[in-house]
């Protein structure tokens, strides 16, 4: 039994931090990390194509004015190596690794009231007894097994993009089919359309997607960010989505302040497309809150999406018919063009769904298709799906999991949920992070969960918990959020409300009010002593 005064689940983006962060200040602090190594999301979602959505100059640290100074960002946009290769200098340069235990997965964890300890079990043995847990299991590491019947009759290779063999796949010659067509799919795509023999796209839902020149970064340029830090770092700090430069979310945000397409005459609107393409169809003012100007927006989307695809089936195919914005758009690279290449072919699902997948390959409604390899690119049980499979069993019996399946996911200020004292959740359900650049939600939640537990060392109190009027309120106020908003649409299914887990309960899992006006009422919360929580 190891006695700890903080275990930190998880070796990612946020677990890396939160263990420096407190080693600094003195806990004694361990991580865990169920993968042989660091890296979480960036270790295991080594797909062809794999790419970060945000600039790489914001999607990483501010913490340290040194790492940011030497590390070199060769990409605008990084590929999962470069961004692998940068947490692996980060934890060399802070000598984090002797502090983290790999190939080790929490799988119970009890809180033990008389101590004000979790005693925490993993699939190693290993035992912890630790005053504080904080969870830094990732919002998207549990992929979804697919539910197609007939799955494991398939006599080719079956790939799961985020569970990608470390050595690499060689698809050339290969005839290769792909289930799922979000960020993970479109990324992958055009990759594999360039290596397979043939490639078959299984299309249950169409996608949004915004087409974005990555580009290399050279060595004058990379000079100029660097000396611009401080400014960059402000502005991102003070940027709703924690990305002040180009992502999708400010893509999508700086459409608000747009000209509507309601009242757009038919020759502005063929400009936009004329003009921009496919982004040029979306960028409106009033699509966001308007679901028939949203409508609109969709159709002109359509139109440029033909201009790009030559087979009009196919062009028609790919038009989504859920409303933009409920989804994050894809930023995608030659995505669509894909798709006029002779060895590309479209199945669109709505016109007859996969039935089973067979011996040699996948059933459909529509005909069978002969495959090689299935790579399965289908989601994941977000935000709450990593801690629901450990037992976390809280004060009154009924573990994490049984609690956000019976009252719907949800925690106080998206840091801790009422029932688990001495729990802190990097980005539970209520936190900015899924609507937000995840490294600045994150920091933020590392350096307040950090000043929280220095707070409750030097006050001698051994036991924080979320109240559950507290919860109640916060929960209300998050959905208030995204209530005038395309987000609260029926048609809305994804990840982001647990419409793509059978049985989940479904609500928006963020906090849409951005981080500088979350950071705020944190701190608020934080400067009047923790007091909005129970302490003892
Ligand atoms: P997403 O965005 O949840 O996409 C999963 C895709 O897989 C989506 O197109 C699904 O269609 C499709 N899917 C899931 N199950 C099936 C079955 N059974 N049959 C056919 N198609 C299926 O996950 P991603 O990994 O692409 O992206 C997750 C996040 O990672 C992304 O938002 C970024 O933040 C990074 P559906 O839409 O459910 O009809």
């Amino acid at each position: 039994m190891t006695r700890l005064d903080v275990l930190v689940i998880g070796a990612g983006f946020s677990g890396l931090y939160m263990l420096h962060r407190l080693r600094e200040s003195g806990h004694r602090v361990l991580a865990v990390e169920a993968e042989s190594d660091l890296g979480g999301t960036w270790q295991v979602n080594r797909y062809p194509g794999a790419r970060c959505d945000i600039e790489s100059i914001e999607y990483s640290y501010s913490f340290s004015e040194q790492i940011q100074q030497d590390w070199v960002w060769t990409e605008t946009m990084a590929a999962q190596p470069e961004i692998l290769a940068y947490l692996n200098f980060v934890a060399d340069r802070l000598d984090l690794r002797r502090d983290i235990v790999c190939n080790t997965r929490v799988v119970e964890m009890r809180f033990d009231p008389g101590a004000a300890a979790w005693q925490v079990g993993t699939d190693t043995g290993q035992r912890f007894t630790a005053s504080f847990v904080v969870a830094a299991s990732g919002i998207l590491s549990v992929p979804l097994q697919p539910d197609i019947a007939g799955a494991d009759s398939f006599a080719g290779v079956s790939l799961q993009t985020s569970r990608w063999p470390a050595e690499g796949v060689d698809l050339t010659g290969k005839r290769v089919g792909v289930i799922g067509t979000g960020s993970t799919g479109v990324q992958l795509i055009p990759v594999v359309a360039r290596q397979a023999a043939q490639l078959t796209v299984f299309q249950r839902s169409a996608a949004f997607t915004l087409p974005w020149e990555v580009r290399p970064i050279d060595a004058a340029e990379l000079a100029e960010l660097k000396a611009d830090y401080p400014g960059i770092r402000a502005a991102q700090r003070a940027h709703p989505v924690g990305a002040a430069r180009l992502s999708a979310f400010s893509l999508l945000l700086d459409m608000l302040a747009k000209p509507p397409i309601a009242t757009a005459s038919r020759e502005d609107r063929l400009r936009a497309i004329d003009e921009r393409g496919i982004l040029g169809a979306l960028d409106w003012g009033d699509v966001f809150f308007d679901i028939e100007a949203n409508r609109q927006a969709t159709e002109l989307y359509g139109e440029a999406i033909a201009r790009i695809v030559a087979d009009p089936d196919t062009a028609a195919a790919l038009v989504p018919s859920h409303p933009f914005g409920c989804k994050r758009p894809i930023i995608d690279q030659g995505y669509y063009q894909s798709f006029n290449r002779a060895n590309v072919t479209l199945v669109d699902l709505r016109r007859g769904p996969i039935t089973t997948a067979i011996p040699t390959g996948i059933r459909t409604e529509q005909g069978d298709f002969e495959l090689d390899v299935i790579i399965y690119a289908t989601g994941f049980d977000a935000m709450t799906g990593a801690l629901s499979r450990i037992e976390v069993v809280g004060t009154d019996g009924r573990t994490l999991g049984q609690v956000w399946r019976e009252d719907g996911p949800g925690g106080y200020l998206g840091l801790m949920v009422a029932g688990f004292p001495n729990l802190f959740i990097i980005q539970a359900p209520g936190s900015p992070s899924a609507a937000t650049n995840f490294i600045a939600a994150m920091e933020q939640h590392v350096e307040w969960i950090g000043d929280c537990l220095d707070h409750l060392r030097a006050a001698g109190y051994r036991r924080i918990e979320a109240r559950a009027e507290a919860q109640r309120d916060w929960i209300e106020h998050t959905a208030a959020l995204v209530e005038p908003t395309v987000l609260a649409h029926p048609d809305c299914n994804s990840w982001y409300n647990g419409a793509n887990v059978p049985g989940k309960k479904r609500r928006y899992l963020a906090y849409a009010g951005g981080i500088p006006e979350y950071r705020r009422r944190c701190d608020e919360v934080a400067a009047a002593g923790y007091t909005a929580f129970d302490l003892e």
